[in-house]
């Protein structure tokens, strides 16, 4: 049945976007699921088929059955230059509880500060407001903002430095750090600092978080100096329980064990990488298991083949360089396909009429190699198979009509029959 599947969301994908822009050296197609955006910066998934996501500048947004809803779910008075509304989540309970997650940036007084906060989400519309983390300290850069439930249940929180490193070092403070709290907000028994929400400390501006699906390691990308203490060297790194990441005492690799090393870092290269998740799907299977990142002054989509066991990179390349501009988040959805949201209207890009974007990526469908005997062999066709890879249900065997290119399935005992008729072939006629 894992074709029928396939199958349906071709369709539905077919019905809904018909500009898709293929890629046959990648084997996909990239489909615009939403346009004419302001700079959305996350994207969340809920089990009843609806798409949520942020705009920065502070409207919490939906998709339901593929349309773009118009009006905000939410209109959030945020502050903090390129700060603002960023990160979105849903309860791994949503369905029974309705609770989502919003990190934004707000001013008070001369300041800024970020805060996370939970509300209950019914037919769109919040109410029951909590406030679960406040008072991190903001800026208007490096405000972290990425949040997303651990396959352990808590929610891991990230926060950028707040144009202050020495803030990074600093255990009493939340800045430059990635949080883990549980869905109440109190801070789980088992953190590895006791009555805080700390959970590894040393980041500069870390945005994109996931967990391999398998081994649940957990990696994070984060943005390198720009001048203060060096350049570029972004990087992406496995984050352990209580470690120092080094911001801004090392900048890329060191020898001391007080700090843990990035598993890669760009060097003198600039990714600005941003959201970031493992690719769970034998969809597109080259894919599987590979860490997509989203990357900003990159330009490109960066599908890094991890090591984890032996904690080294075996491959780093960048898709679709330049294509869609600035990427802001890489998402897997429920369907198995892999969401990018654009950030070319964020004042640092060069934004296209219809931008910003959310795309999908999806399997060019001839890419399939094998039909599901469950199907006709037209309707397999259809999806896609090559003639001679349609599969018949058993105790049924395959012929070709002459001419037609036309598959049958047939009983066995009167194929020869056929043949000598000069119906069809075992073979895929030639032409
Ligand atoms: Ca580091």
């Amino acid at each position: 049945m894992k074709y029928y599947v396939v199958f349906s969301i071709f369709l539905l994908g077919f019905m809904s976007f018909a500009s898709a822009q293929e890629f046959p050296e990648l084997g996909v197609k990239v489909e615009t699921v939403a346009e004419n955006l302001k700079v959305p910066w996350a994207i969340a998934f809920s089990p009843d088929g609806r798409i949520f996501f942020t705009e920065r500048g502070g409207e919490l947004r939906v998709i339901e059955n593929w349309k773009l809803n118009p009006t905000p779910i939410t209109n959030l008075n945020v502050g903090g230059g390129e700060g603002g509304l960023l990160g979105v989540e849903l309860d791994p309970n949503f369905e029974e509880n309705h609770y989502l997650y919003l990190y934004y940036s707000y001013n008070d007084f001369l300041s800024t500060f970020n805060k996370v906060v939970r509300y209950t989400e019914n037919n769109n519309q919040l109410s029951d407001e909590k406030i679960l983390v406040d008072k991190i300290p903001g800026a208007a850069i490096h405000d972290g903002g990425r949040l997303k439930f651990g396959p352990d249940g808590k929610l891991y929180i990230t926060t950028g430095d707040a144009s202050n490193a020495g803030l990074s070092q600093d255990l009493n403070s939340l800045a430059g750090k990635i949080l883990r709290i549980n869905s109440d907000g109190s801070i789980p028994e088992d953190n590895p600092f006791s009555d805080s929400p700390i959970f590894s400390y040393g980041h500069r501006n870390p945005q994109g978080i996931d967990w391999h699906p398998e081994s649940e390691v957990f990696v994070s990308t984060e943005h390198g100096p720009s001048g203060e203490r060096g350049f570029a060297h972004d990087e992406v790194n496995v984050i352990q329980a209580g470690k120092n990441y080094g911001w801004p005492e090392v900048v890329g690799d060191q020898t001391s064990p007080d700090f843990v090393n990035p598993i890669i870092h760009t060097g003198s290269d600039t990714w600005a990488p941003s959201g970031a998740g493992f690719y769970d799907s034998e969809k597109i299977s080259d894919w599987n298991g590979k860490y997509f990142v989203a990357t900003l002054r990159g330009n490109h989509l960066r599908m890094i083949d991890l090591d984890l066991q032996n904690n080294q990179v075996i491959s780093s390349v960048a898709l679709f360089s330049g294509e869609f501009g600035r990427l802001r988040d890489a998402s897997m959805g429920p369907d198995g396909n892999l969401y990018l949201l654009t950030s070319n209207r964020d004042g640092r890009g060069s934004p296209l009429s219809n931008d910003d974007r959310i795309l999908r990526i999806v399997p060019i469908m001839s890419q399939m190699k094998i039909g599901d005997s469950s199907f006709s062999p037209k309707a397999q066709m259809k999806m896609g198979i090559d003639p001679h890879m349609v599969l018949c249900k058993e105790g049924y065997e395959l012929i070709f009509k002459d001419r037609v290119w036309s598959p049958a399935c047939v009983k066995p005992s009167t194929v020869e029959t056929l043949i000598e008729r000069g119906w069809g072939s075992k073979h895929v006629p030639s032409h």
